[in-house]
């Protein structure tokens, strides 16, 4: 199949000389930075999982080791490789590496299943897999059989674990003596995946020279140092846990790493007692879950700085409990795969911590707020969020076509979100225009649920909507018009998952109708059914639109 479009969208040339001059792009390369670290911190620990405790230098060296064994195997410079990996080690190992090449991880996260990855596959035309034998439960041996059998072009898939037919990940290991020059600082480091809300997942070209601009000012704005300890209980590769500031944020600061295989309190909260944890990144459903274990658990928190939220809208009731319970600072973040990331600062008011969602990294992240003419609303009042920037990307990997749209002319990205900026420049984030649903920080693309639902012969229609919902904030319900002999829920449910759709993507519910509510101009009003929906739920009864 062909993609039209570009792999990536450059910054225009006097912007990207303005971003250096700023000194925001230093024309460090990732592998480069790792290679510093290691020089700096050879010996103090940078990564813990498991059993295992990988100081600065042995990270840089398995990473090298790995690149070499990886260019022995014949991957190259600009070669795509899919990065499935949950919350191990072998992670950095893999990803560094790959820079190291100037090969490009695209980061898949570990709830994608067939449908997801074969699409990476095809849309990267990747050379190679990298997966965990199993993990939560789930055996990534069987995907990668069944996603090879569909992309023959994958020629190496290597598992952490037992490999089973593929190749060990440990069985790659070569000396790195020859290895060529790599990349430059303003290539492309990585695909990251967007949440996207059109029909198929989109990816996100990061430089190195951009990404790494917002992890060093975000350890900053997070008071990271050398004391630092932060533990990863979100996927590792999703943009919040890995550069927000995250993982690398830590290891920038010469901190350390723990990473954890489940977010449960059980897991993670002997975890922040025996290493002593000063940082976390939570989504609202998690924090909730952690906030009401305290009280019975009595857990040992007393090493903990801060406590970030983030990935959906955290209600300022939760948000006031973070400092009482957790006896440490919330510092909310609203942030984006495609760029902008928002924190509230750590000496902000409490009362703008726990009612905004914080404020843009950067001097030079431009923010407008405009109406459905792009015209900008007066100030303090509710619009869509466009923003440009040193870290923000001004394309999508070859979506030419939807580019157009995601895009305004002059290079802002439509977020999609409905916010209001405070006098201090802080943003509330007050809704969402995009045709999303954010299941507790998880985002679905509703078209990407409805086109597989269609491809179901007894759905005539459907239209896929958020419902509120007390834990998750939202989760999804699918209205279904159907073909005659109307088709079970569970029917349905089973039909997406036997098309290999992640299952966070399922929906919740599946609501039949006879009808749409349509608009003034004969579309399925969505909001009328939202509504609806919603007002059935809250009454209690049965969710008929
Ligand atoms: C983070 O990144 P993505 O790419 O998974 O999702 C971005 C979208 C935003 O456009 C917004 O709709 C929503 O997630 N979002 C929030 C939010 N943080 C993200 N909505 C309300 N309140 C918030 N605090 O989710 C992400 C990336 C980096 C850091 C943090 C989150």
């Amino acid at each position: 199949m062909h993609y039209p479009g570009p792999d990536f969208t450059p910054w225009p040339p006097d912007v990207a000389r303005r971003y250096r001059r700023a000194g925001y792009w230093r024309g460090e390369p990732l592998h480069q930075w790792l290679r510093d670290l290691a020089a700096r911190h050879g010996d103090r620990v940078a990564v813990v999982g498991g059993e295992a405790r990988w100081t600065y230098r042995e990270l840089a060296r398995r990473a090298d080791r790995l690149a070499a064994g990886l260019r022995e195997r014949g991957v190259r410079r600009g070669d795509r490789f899919i990065v499935q990996l949950p919350n191990v080690p072998e992670f950095f190992a893999v990803v560094f590496a790959l820079f190291r090449l100037g090969a490009l991880p695209v980061f898949a996260l570990p709830a994608h299943r067939r449908s997801e990855i074969s699409y990476f596959a095809e849309l990267t035309g990747a050379v190679g897999y990298a997966v965990a034998d199993r993990y939560a439960g789930f055996d990534y041996r069987g995907l990668a059989r069944e996603v090879h059998a569909a992309a023959p072009g994958l020629a190496h898939v290597l598992v952490a674990g037992d490999p089973g037919e593929f190749t060990a990940l440990s069985d790659v290991d070569a000396e790195p003596a020859d290895l060529p020059a790599g990349p430059e600082a303003s290539d492309v480091a990585f695909l990251n995946i967007s949440g996207g809300s059109t029909g198929l997942p989109k990816l996100i070209p990061r430089t190195h020279d951009d990404y790494l601009y917002s992890v060093r000012a975000s350890a900053g704005i997070c008071g990271l140092d050398e004391s630092g300890v932060y533990l990863c209980v979100l996927p590792v590769a999703h943009n919040f846990s890995l550069s927000s500031p995250g993982v690398l944020g830590a290891l920038h600061a010469g901190g350390r790493v723990v990473l954890a295989a489940r977010p449960a309190p059980e897991e993670a909260f002997p975890l922040i007692a025996r290493e002593g944890v000063t940082i976390t990144a939570l989504v609202p459903p998690l924090a909730k879950v952690w906030l009401d274990a305290v009280p019975h658990r009595r857990p040992d928190l007393s090493s903990l700085r801060v406590v970030q939220v983030g990935g959906a809208r955290l209600s300022d009731e939760v948000a006031a409990r973070v400092r009482p319970t957790f006896g440490c600072a919330l510092q909310q973040v609203f942030g984006m795969a495609e760029g902008l990331v928002n924190y509230t600062r750590l000496d902000d008011p409490d009362e703008l911590v726990v009612t905004t969602q914080g404020r843009p990294i950067s001097p030079d992240d431009e923010i407008r707020i405009v109406d459905q003419h792009d015209d900008e609303v007066p100030a303090g009042q509710t619009g869509q969020l466009l923003t440009r920037g040193p870290y923000t990307v001004r394309g999508y990997y070859r979506a030419a076509e939807h580019n157009a749209v995601a895009f305004t002319p002059d290079g802002f990205y439509r977020t999609g979100d409905l916010v209001r900026r405070t006098p201090t420049g802080h943003l509330v984030v007050e809704g969402r225009a995009k045709d999303q649903i954010n299941r507790g920080g998880e985002k679905i693309a509703a078209e990407e649920v409805e086109n597989h639902l269609l491809a179901h012969p007894a759905v005539l229609d459907v239209a896929v909507v958020a419902v509120p919902d007390p834990v998750l904030g939202e989760r999804t319900c699918a209205v279904v018009v159907p073909r005659g002999e109307p088709p079970a829920p569970a029917a349905l449910r089973a039909f997406l998952r036997g098309r290999g759709l992640a299952d966070f993507k399922i929906p919740d519910r599946v609501q039949l109708v006879p009808a749409f509510p349509l608009t003034g101009v004969g579309k399925v009003s969505k909001s009328v059914l939202r509504s609806r929906l919603a007002a059935a739920l809250a009454a209690g009864g049965p969710a008929v639109p």
